[in-house]
Parts: C-alpha cells; structure tokens; sequence
C-alpha cells in the first residue's frame, strides 16, 4: 500500500526546483475531474508528471493530432485524497491507472496499447519502423523504458527525492537514491551508450516510440536534480538533449 501511495504521490509533481505546492496540485486535479468532455474529442487521461502520461503526450504531438488532458490522478490517488471519481476516467481506465485515451465514444488504456492504436489509426507520421526487425528493436527500447528504466529512476530516485519529501513529509532515504545512482544506473547507462552510439535515433534512422519511452524516464531523472554525467556517458547525454529539444517533447514537459 505504501509504494503505491508513493506511485501515486508523483503524479502530483511538477517540479525542478522542489516548490511544488501539493495542495495546488490536488485543487487542480480535483478541479479537472469536472471538466466536460466534448463526446468528439481526442482525451488523454492523466496528470502530466507521469512518465507514461507524456509518453502518450509526446506520441500525439510527433503525430501531430490534437487533443485535450484530464489531468486526473489514478482511482488509488482519486481515492487517497477523497476527489470525485469521474465515470469517463474508471471507463478509459478499467484498472484504475493512467494513463488511459478516449475518442469519441471509444477508450483504451495503457501506454504501450494506446501507441500501438494511434501507429495503426493514424500512420501517416509514423512511430515504429515497418521493417519487422526494426519494429522489434524499437518495441524492445520501449519495453526497457517502461520497466527497466522506470525501475529505478521512477521507483528509486523519483519517489524518494521528490515524492516521499513534498507529498508525504517524508524524509527521503538518500541510501536508496544513492545505491541507484551509483550502482543501479550505471550499468543501464553503459548499455544505453553502446546502443545509441552515433545513430540519431536508438532504433535506427526513425524517430521512434523508442526514443519517447527512454527519454521520458529522463526527464523524471531531471526532475529529481539527478545529472547525467555527460563525461561519463557523452553519446547518451546528447541523445537524451537533443530528444528532448524537439517541439513534441517541450510542449509535453
Ligand atoms: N504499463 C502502464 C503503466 C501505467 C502506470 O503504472 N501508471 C501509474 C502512474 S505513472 C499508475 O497509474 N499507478 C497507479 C496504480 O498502479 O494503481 C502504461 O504503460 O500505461
């Protein structure tokens, strides 16, 4: 219960600088619930500091496809602060998590299934080579985002340098931070440095769903004044600046 309140506590941060007022943020949510949702409209469902939430985000933005946020807390967040529970969110989102996507009277939950729909709906600009062995390695760096990445970073340093602090009151136990950026990362960066080596792209000559589902883990990274050490790991470092200088990225920050 306790690692899933503190999941759910980083979905109300939005914060380089560690200022964030948590009362705001739940006033806002709160505030967002009630907003009515056109029956026409494209909606992504979920507050903006989720890294799978701005994956989503960043997916309709290279696809160049409008659309309006809900910016709602999972139903465990909606629960823990006593907010509305909206009935369009519990029906994108059987299980309760975001983020979910609705267009008109169809919904879909979960990053990876929601990219999928929006790669076969709407191909014109494409996020995943159709070269199957391209294809592949581009779903294989979207898996490594969503849980090797997110493992730590998300789990390890998010949480406990920005979650349990601003949320909870809670000290933040700089051991685990501490282990995760000294030896849980480095061996994930190494990785990392080797595959992105002088491509442009990690899963080759097109900007992918690949490249959305790592970068978006270092923005929590970011967020959680956590640098990349850009002696250390050169390749990566300015593979993770210049995926996150493109329009998609910046307008989904
Ligand atoms: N595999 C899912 C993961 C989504 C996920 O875990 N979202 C978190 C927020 S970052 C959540 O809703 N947690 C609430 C819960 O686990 O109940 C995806 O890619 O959408």
């Amino acid at each position: 219960m306790f690692r899933k309140l503190l999941t759910l506590g980083a979905f109300l941060l939005v914060t380089q600088t560690y200022s964030v007022n948590v009362t705001a943020a739940i006033e806002k949510n709160t505030k967002t619930q009630t907003h009515t949702i056109q029956s026409d409209e494209r909606v992504v469902y979920g507050v903006s500091v989720s890294p799978y939430v701005r994956k989503v985000k960043v997916m309709l933005n290279e696809k160049k496809l409008p659309f309006k946020q809900s910016e709602v807390l999972p139903l465990i967040g909606l629960k823990a602060t006593n907010s509305e529970i909206p009935d369009d969110f519990t029906k994108a989102s059987p299980l309760g998590k975001i983020p979910a996507y609705s267009e008109k009277d169809w919904s879909i939950a979960d990053s990876g299934v929601i990219g999928d729909y929006l790669e076969a709906q709407y191909p014109a600009i494409k996020l995943l080579p159709s070269d199957p062995r391209e294809r592949a390695r581009a779903k294989w760096f979207e898996k490594y985002g969503d849980e090797t990445l997110a493992n730590v970073i998300h789990t390890k340093i998010f949480i406990e340098r920005v979650v349990k602090p601003l949320v909870f009151k809670q000290q933040t136990d700089e051991s685990v931070v501490q282990k995760a950026i000294s030896e849980e990362l480095p061996p994930l960066f190494d990785y990392l440095e080797k595959e992105v080596g002088d491509k442009q792209f990690i899963a080759g000559n097109l900007f992918s769903i690949a490249d959305i589902a790592i970068v978006t883990h270092f923005v929590s990274l970011e967020k959680s004044n956590v640098k990349l050490d850009a002696q250390k790991w050169p390749k990566l470092a300015a593979y993770v600046q210049r995926i996150i200088k493109r329009d998609s990225f910046q307008k989904a920050l």
